[in-house]
């Protein structure tokens, strides 16, 4: 019985683990639209975010647009989306190449 209680808190634990590695891997999303980056919908320039999480870039309006950033690169276009996983710390620059000089740029800060 004792080693039946023991096996169920291993399993027990592992499950625990398991579902706070998944939490860990979150997806955060960002919209491409207008002439910006958005978050939640606004205009954002800066995203933070812990190493680990995937930031994932969908379009949505007419107008053409890519997302460059640090070992990835968009083709232009104007709907679908591009993900990418920041797995170390550190700051790091996104444009779209288009629209750099119209303020279509952000930051990406991992800790
Ligand atoms: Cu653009």
């Amino acid at each position: 019985m004792r080693k039946l209680v023991s096996l169920f808190v291993v399993v027990a634990l592992t499950a625990a683990l398991v579902m706070s590695a998944v939490a860990f891997a979150a997806t955060k999303k960002v919209g491409v639209k207008g002439l910006a980056f958005a978050v939640g919908g606004k205009p954002t320039k800066s995203l933070k975010i812990k190493r680990g999480t995937t930031v994932k870039w969908s379009w949505s309006g007419s107008i053409p647009h890519n997302v460059v950033g640090k070992g990835f690169k968009s083709k232009t276009t104007s709907k679908g989306s591009i993900s990418h996983k920041f797995t170390k710390k550190g700051t790091y620059t996104v444009i779209c190449t288009l629209h750099k000089a119209a303020g279509m740029t952000m930051k990406v800060r991992v800790s």
